[in-house]
């Protein structure tokens, strides 16, 4: 009985506190899916095939992780998936509320798949995807925030949208 993990999000691009976050939950479950959701309300920096591709290339090296995009609403790619569990990352208090209601109103909508919290390693704590378009959006250096293809990435990306 093979334990499937569903790891959600944005990833608009993935920072390290996302890498943390994927690094101890993939060692939680047999596989760890990363699901880069497609549509959401806000209009991203990267295109859903951006950021998937700078996903699997900063996982290569992680066996049991899968990275695909999804629509819909979550548990329901869940279930498709036969994932029994969602991992969610906590940093600060404020993400707090938001987290909870979503995982509440997952677990009613389907009750198989249960969200399991991981709390951001200190020195992540206060990284967050939107902060890294921000200072990046100023020609400031990301460095110690993402992976090296991902400052190449977004140093392309703003150029290009200079142009
Ligand atoms: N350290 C640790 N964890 C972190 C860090 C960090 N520095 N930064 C981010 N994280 C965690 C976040 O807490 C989150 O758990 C995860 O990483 C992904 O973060 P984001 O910001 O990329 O993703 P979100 O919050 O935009 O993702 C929201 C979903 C895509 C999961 C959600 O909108 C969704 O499921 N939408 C589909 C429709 C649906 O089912 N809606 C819910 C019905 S109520």
């Amino acid at each position: 009985n093979m334990r499937i993990g569903i790891y959600p999000g944005s990833f608009d691009p993935v920072t390290f506190g996302h890498l943390d976050i994927i690094l101890r939950s993939s060692q939680l479950v047999d596989t760890l899916i990363i699901g880069v959701l497609k549509n959401s309300n806000k209009v991203p920096l990267f295109t859903t095939e951006e950021r998937v591709e700078l996903l699997r290339e900063v996982t290569k090296d992680i066996p049991n992780v899968i990275i695909e995009a999804y629509d819909g609403l979550l548990v329901d790619y869940a279930r498709e998936k036969s994932a029994s569990v969602i991992f969610r990352g906590l940093r600060v208090v404020t993400d707090f509320e938001y987290e909870l209601q979503l995982a509440q109103t997952n677990h009613k909508l389907n009750p198989d798949v249960d969200t399991v919290f991981l709390t951001t390693s200190v020195q992540y704590s206060y990284l967050s995807s939107s902060t890294v378009r921000e200072i990046a959006s100023y020609g400031g250096n990301v460095e110690q925030f993402v992976p090296t293809c991902v400052v190449q990435a977004i140093q392309d990306k703003f150029k290009k949208l200079r142009r």
